[in-house]
């Protein structure tokens, strides 16, 4: 196997002859005419990697060694991206749908122009907000805020949102709660540094497999490791403690953790006292929470919430690291926020080795929610709700205040909206809400009512395919930009090839839009770097500001972190070393939100309680990943994890084809026996779409606070339908 794409001799060259490693397809004897340093286009890690490229074509990768958060180091989906751009699928003419004839191809001017009429009739008869947009953190800074700039002053309708509204913003509203500020408080490279490292609700090894290498590097140096999680993914299987948490119980379980630091006196008291607010009434709520009592909520055995306690308590250093597992919930805020307590209460934080991080989902998740795309936000992380922000954005962009909307909907509630035919027509741009919205049925059904509804994209992905103009967009390699990754470095993607046949830039698309919608002074730039001269100027003084960067800086140092608010400040790897957060007062502030039940929990109709995620070969809504052959074989379709007591208990054997049902509805796949799941609880990965999608199931119940939906939990019954359906393809494992 070679996972390279190097030519015979390069690979000679490296690791010397070995027939063994001769690659299926054969050697790839092609000479690139140029190597191209940029980064991986899939997760929020942000891998360097260099691609080659030859005659506009990207034909393979070589490790971009002086990367310094990789060192060359690629996972499965990174040594395979390059193969999308070749892609027979790879859309390269926009299409306009009639209800008779389907899709043809349209040329770009009059798929604009049939877009901008229907945005006009539209708005024109039912109001400015009857017209909504979706944008993605897929996509560059650049991107993020040209979507915001786009809808408030072209569409000038409230109703934007991003597909991060799945993906980040309990987290980022908890971070804004806890410390003032919504970013992963230290570098990755702290990670190796601290002696105890709590991950919880993330898959680590098989969603962001390079810094999996951060946490062995800490174990290597004496480190413990605790994983929260009720499987037993790759990474808890090397974990020195396994917290098998029942799904939505997270808080409480900090909340137990915690009674345990108090009792034992493992708390930082001048720390509390001097930064912190709030302490005292978390003191008393968490009294309540003996490890009896938690463990009878969690399911977690109360030896070894004391174990977390024991090993978190007295450590030098601790970094506490969580992902969508604890996010993807109705108190996906509180949950961060409880797991919050921990850190402040032992005060490690600011320090090398000590603090504290989300791991970011998406390529640009971090900068995708920072520069404006969001229903709450305009750029610079400002506060669409508070007049002196408005007046500055106004000023900048030189409109009237009164012009810019106000806040409008989530992204689910934009889809609800639209079932409820108070939107009428829909933009959307690197999004696939068909397959990742909970209750698919729902969606599809909303999308059908839609009047208009426009897609951007580079693949035709499902929800695309009930538009009626979709737009031949650019892949990451097709364009230039920057991205910020999840530890909040700022990096720089570079430009490999251009779009092929009548395909454009994303931007370009969305820029040409705004000139027909008239405000061609608003949306003339000739190159992304406009933008981003655009967008680092709007975000000075701002909560998140970008003004200290330039795209040569940001090469010159490999990524800058923000803030870095002057062309001659370093930039921020490590949040509140002074001890001082971003709140008026300075200080970071405790939440005591006492332990509440997830919005559908278990009962005798449906005794099981059903969670969702992702494996390794494959990503996010499956457009990208299930056209990748290499990929689609090490996962070729969705399995439904259940324990083997379980299984006995129910009849079913491994590779059975089993029904999950919950009240939104029901999926049918194959049986997976595995012994790392909670017997109480299912796991089905949810990258595949129509009848294999996990969304079919899920529940849309949404978060006060960050709207986000409770994609972890929800209550379900399995039911056997019969034995494998072809014993060839059951399984694919
Ligand atoms: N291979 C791959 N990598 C990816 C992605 C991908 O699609 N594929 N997507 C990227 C993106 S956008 C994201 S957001 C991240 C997601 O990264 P992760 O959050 O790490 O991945 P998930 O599989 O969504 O969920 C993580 C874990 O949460 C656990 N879990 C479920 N319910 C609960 C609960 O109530 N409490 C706790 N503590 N844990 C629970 C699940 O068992 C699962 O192991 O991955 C990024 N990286
Ligand atoms: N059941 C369940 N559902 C989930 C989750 C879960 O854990 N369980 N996780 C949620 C999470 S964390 C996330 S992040 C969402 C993701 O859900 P989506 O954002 O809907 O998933 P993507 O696959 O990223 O879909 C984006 C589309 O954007 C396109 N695209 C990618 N990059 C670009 C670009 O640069 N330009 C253009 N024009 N198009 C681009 C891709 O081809 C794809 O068709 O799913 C959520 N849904
Ligand atoms: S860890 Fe993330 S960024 Fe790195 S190669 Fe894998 S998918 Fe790409
Ligand atoms: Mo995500």
């Amino acid at each position: 196997m070679a996972t390279l794409n190097l030519t015979e001799q390069e690979y000679i060259d490296r690791y010397g002859p070995n027939p063994a490693h001769t690659p299926a397809g054969g050697w790839d004897n092609r000479q690139p005419d140029k190597l191209v340093k940029t980064h991986c286009c899939f997760c929020g890690v942000q891998c360097g990697i260099q691609l080659k490229v030859k005659e506009n074509k990207v034909i393979g990768f070589e490790p971009w060694e002086e990367f310094p958060v990789n060192r060359g180091k690629l996972c499965p989906k990174g040594v395979k991206r390059y193969m999308q751009n070749e892609h027979p699928d790879r859309l390269k003419a926009h299409l306009i749908r009639s209800l008779d004839h389907g899709f043809r191809e349209a040329s770009f001017d009059e798929a604009l122009d049939k877009t901008v009429a229907e945005i006009q009739r539209i708005q024109g008869a039912y109001g400015k907000d009857a017209f909504a947009f979706l944008g993605g953190a897929s996509m560059t800074n650049e991107k993020a805020y040209l979507n915001g700039k786009f809808a408030r002053v072209a569409l000038q309708t409230a109703n934007i949102d991003y597909n991060g509204r799945l993906c980040m913003v309990s987290a980022g509203a908890a971070n804004k709660l806890a410390f003032g500020v919504d970013r992963s408080a230290n570098p990755w490279s702290d990670i190796p540094q601290a002696k105890v490292i709590i991950l919880a609700g993330t898959n680590l090894a098989e969603c962001f497999p390079i810094l999996t290498d951060y946490v062995w590097r800490a174990r290597d140096n004496g480190a413990k490791i605790i994983v929260i999680d009720p499987r037993i993914t790759p990474i808890a299987r090397t974990a020195d403690l396994f917290l098998p948490v029942r799904p939505g119980r997270d808080n409480a379980l900090a909340h137990g953790i915690l009674h345990v630091l108090v009792q034992r006196s493992w708390i930082d008291e001048s720390f509390i006292a001097n930064h912190t607010s709030g302490w005292e009434n978390l003191e008393s709520l968490v009294a309540e929470y003996t490890p009896e009592k938690t463990e009878q909520i969690t399911g977690v055995p109360a030896q070894s919430i004391v174990a977390a306690a024991e090993l978190w308590g007295p450590a030098e250093t601790s970094m506490l690291l969580h992902a969508r597992g604890i996010e993807h919930h109705t108190k996906g805020v509180e949950n961060v926020l409880s797991y919050i307590n921990l850190v402040l209460a032992s005060g490690r934080i600011g320090k090398p080795g000590s603090g504290y991080g989300t791991i970011t989902g998406q390529g640009n998740g971090q900068g995708g929610r920072e520069h404006g795309q969001r229903c709450n936000q305009l750029p610079g992380g400002r506060d669409i709700n508070s007049p002196p922000h408005r007046q500055h954005i106004a000023e900048f962009w030189g409109v009237e205040e009164t012009s810019i909307p106000q806040e409008g909907l989530t992204a689910c509630e934009i889809i609800d909206a639209i079932e409820a035919g108070q939107i009428k027509g829909l933009l959307s741009i690197s999004f696939n809400p068909l397959v990742s919205i909970p209750d698919s049925e729902r969606t599809r059904a909303a999308l059908e009512k839609l009047e208009f509804y426009g897609a951007i994209d580079f693949f035709m992905n499902e929800t695309a395919r009930h538009a009626d103009v979709v737009f031949a967009g650019s892949l990451q390699e097709e364009d230039e930009g920057t991205v910020t990754t999840g530890e909040g470095r700022c990096v720089r993607l570079h430009n490999s090839v251009s779009p092929p046949g009548d395909a454009r830039r994303d931007w370009e698309i969305i820029c040409r839009l705004g000139q027909k919608l008239g405000q061609e002074k608003h949306f003339s730039y000739d190159k992304a770097g406009q933008i981003f001269e655009e967008l680092t100027a709007a975000s000075k003084g701002g909560p998140i500001d970008y003004s200290g960067m330039t795209y040569q800086r940001i090469e010159d140092e490999m990524g800058i972190f923000w803030p870095c608010p002057a062309p001659d400040h370093p930039g921020t790897p490590r949040l509140f070393e002074n001890g001082k957060f971003h709140h008026p007062d300075g200080r970071a502030k405790f939440h005591a939100y006492p332990y509440r039940p997830p919005a559908e929990d278990i009962d005798s109709e449906f005794p099981l309680f059903f969670t969702s995620g992702r494996v390794v070969s494959q990503y996010l809504s499956g457009t990208q990943t299930r056209r990748i052959g290499g990929l689609v074989d090490q996962y070729p379709e969705p399995l439904c994890e259940m324990h083997p007591l379980l299984a006995k208990k129910l009849g079913i054997e491994d590779g059975d084809r089993v029904r999950v049902v919950t009240r939104r509805g029901d999926i049918e796949l194959p049986a997976q026996i595995v012994r790392s799941i909670r017997p109480d609880t299912l796991f089905i990965p949810y990258h595949w779409a129509g009848k294999k999608a996990a969304n079919r199931i899920t529940n849309r119940a949404l978060d006060p606070i960050s709207k986000i939906p409770e994609f972890k939990v929800c209550a379900c019954r399995v039911e056997k339908i019969g034995p494998p359906e072809n014993a060839s393809t059951s399984h694919g494992q």
